[in-house]
């Protein structure tokens, strides 16, 4: 399974990638074959990774797919068009064209310009409307995570399990260790575990953050007063990196996201050592408070935050 979503994405990133290097006029096809191999454990931005970054789970799989039917859709119309003007350009050039025809309408070409581009429109339009309802929520949710986006940080709670919740921050330069990603690694991961459906919460406490992990498919707002839902699902165990998309104050970089899928049993040992460790540090066991109530609880300072912040 996972062998064949690799090759499948190593041929997409390919693809993708031949396309810009023609572009751009250079070879960065090598680079992203290499890191669509290397993506099975640790998916994170790649230098030159032009192309989507590989799935993690079912979410991103479907974005992929879209994302390769309107690349095709692209390269057919790009290359009719091109071809079209080289004939024109060609055919109709003033040596060859001493008298120009003064022909100015032809009803069968008109109809055909205004009713093929609606078609290629409805076929690009039905995937998509899938798409965006198969993003939106889960149908069957095996457990829920709230994400709150603050300035500039990360809190996560899991209500299901005794409302364990923690802030999640980046490590300083001078505190990475080997193997540990600059600006992307975390203290404390989100953790799920492999194979379930997870209903994501999001809201912000401060500001409107963006709550967005490439390789899972998900990319959310954290917007003040309000809660908004996703879901995603990681196949198999690895850690994907993310971060804050939405430009939220002057150390909107300092908010990067790592999620880590861990088979079901290794979830469970970090849930029991999670929850002593955070409720020790918080001093007492959380509230039992849900997200939406924790945003309205904060309300008063935030319109005056928010205002700053415009
Ligand atoms: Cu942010």
């Amino acid at each position: 399974m996972r062998r064949t979503i690799v090759s499948r994405l190593a041929g997409g990133s390919a693809l993708a990638g031949l396309a810009l290097a023609l572009a751009l006029g250079m070879t960065s096809a090598p680079a992203l074959a290499q890191g669509a191999q290397t993506a099975a454990e640790v998916i994170a931005p790649q230098n030159w990774g032009v192309n989507l970054q590989p799935a993690a789970g079912p979410v991103k799989e479907a974005i992929h797919d879209f994302n390769q039917l309107v690349l095709w859709i692209i390269v057919a119309i790009t290359a009719f068009v091109g071809v079209l003007l080289a004939y024109v350009m060609w055919r109709f050039r003033a040596a060859a064209n001493a008298v120009p025809s003064r022909t100015s309408h032809n009803t069968v070409l008109e109809v055909a310009w205004t009713v093929v581009p609606v078609l290629i429109l409805i076929v690009i339009a039905i995937p998509s409307f899938r798409l965006i309802y198969y993003e939106d929520r889960a149908v069957d949710p095996e457990m829920t995570i709230n994400v709150t986006g603050r300035q500039w940080y990360w809190h996560y709670a899991y209500p299901d399990a005794g409302n364990l919740a923690f802030d999640s921050y980046p490590i300083a330069d001078a505190d990475l260790k080997p193997g540990q990603l600059r600006n992307l690694d975390v203290d404390n991961p989100l953790v799920i575990p492999v194979g379930k459906n997870i209903r994501v919460l999001t809201t912000g406490q401060d500001v409107i953050h963006s709550f967005f992990v490439p390789s899972l498919g998900v990319q959310k707002y954290t917007i003040p007063g309000r809660t908004l839902e996703t879901w995603f699902r990681a196949d198999r165990p690895g850690t994907f990196y993310g971060q804050c998309n939405q430009i939220c104050g002057q150390n909107h970089w300092f908010m990067p996201i790592v999620v880590k899928a861990v088979p079901q049993a290794e979830y469970e040992t970090w849930l029991a050592d999670a929850k002593t460790r955070f409720m020790a540090e918080n001093g007492v066991a959380p509230a039992p408070a849900k997200v939406a109530s924790e945003a309205t609880a904060t309300a008063p300072g935030t319109a005056q935050v928010a205002e700053l912040h415009r």
